[in-house]
């Protein structure tokens, strides 16, 4: 599988607390995605609070936040300074990262927060999951659970101002849904959490192929053109400003809650 990582850079002033060892590096949390030309409706960054997360400084001086697994990966793609040494210099749960501000490429938003998820696979990517909740409806989901639950951000310590005043901000438009395909789907199968994973994986069924075969693009440099004409655009565009690597994962590699 040929991810591409998106590299969205942590805001100075939260490199405090557990991560105040970063101070003063350039930190980038490492999200993989398989839909770039979705970028531009990023609302938050997930993370898995329990998960295992590490700090790694690549190759060319940047420090990158994602799971050991991945970092492993990358390190036998010639992004660290060794192969096969993740150049690791900090770890730290995902509880560490709630709450952190970080400017993400393409996004129409300066400012996003890491927030929770629970549904997160750390045996997938690389733990850090960019959303768009205009397009997956896990996003719209764990979001619309974020927003209507005031309990759920309390225990995980997410204050009110990371979370409510965030829309979805349509990026793709589909004929058959609209301008945002996930909560129209979400709707029309009544999911009512993240946890519903039967009805969520239908809705993604419902708007996977078709954002691809059928959707329009609403932003950036490309807008008003196909998806599947500009998809690979976008991708390269992101590539070679450096706002994005391209990361591999066997096929095969254990799936493990553990990362
Ligand atoms: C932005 C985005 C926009 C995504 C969208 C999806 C959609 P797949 O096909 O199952 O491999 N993802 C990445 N890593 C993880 C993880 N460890 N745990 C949970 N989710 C993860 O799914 C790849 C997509 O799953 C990635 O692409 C990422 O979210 C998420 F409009 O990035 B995506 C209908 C889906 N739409």
């Amino acid at each position: 599988q040929e991810y591409v990582l998106i590299k969205m850079r942590v805001y100075d002033e939260c490199l405090v607390g557990e991560l105040a060892p970063l101070a003063g590096k350039n930190v980038f949390l490492a999200a993989a995605t398989l839909r770039p030309e979705t970028m531009y409706g990023q609302t938050n960054c997930w993370i898995l609070p329990d998960g295992d997360y590490g700090a790694f400084e690549m190759a060319n001086g940047d420090v990158m936040v994602m799971c050991d697994r991945a970092a492993r990966n990358l390190s036998y793609q010639e992004r660290t300074k060794a192969e096969g040494d993740t150049g690791k210099i900090l770890s730290f749960k995902g509880a560490a990262l709630i709450g952190c501000a970080v400017k993400s490429p393409l996004a129409i938003l300066e400012k996003i927060y890491c927030l929770p998820m629970l549904t997160i696979l750390m045996g997938k990517g690389t733990g850090v999951v960019t959303s768009v909740p205009s397009d997956s409806p896990d996003d719209f989901m764990a979001l619309s659970d974020l927003k209507a639950k005031k309990a759920l951000r309390e225990k995980f310590g997410v204050l009110d101002e990371w979370v409510l005043p965030f829309d979805v901000v349509p990026c793709v438009r589909i004929p058959e849904f609209g301008d945002a395909c996930a909560p129209i789907v979400c709707e029309q199968l009544k999911i009512q959490s993240q946890n519903d994973k039967a009805k969520l994986e239908e809705a993604k069924h419902r708007t996977y192929l078709k954002g691809f075969t059928d959707g329009v693009m609403l932003r950036g440099v490309y807008e008003g053109e196909p998806v599947k004409i500009v998809k690979p655009k976008i991708r390269d565009l992101m590539l070679e400003s450096g706002d994005a690597i391209v990361y591999s994962e066997p096929e095969k590699q254990v799936m493990s809650r553990s990362g």
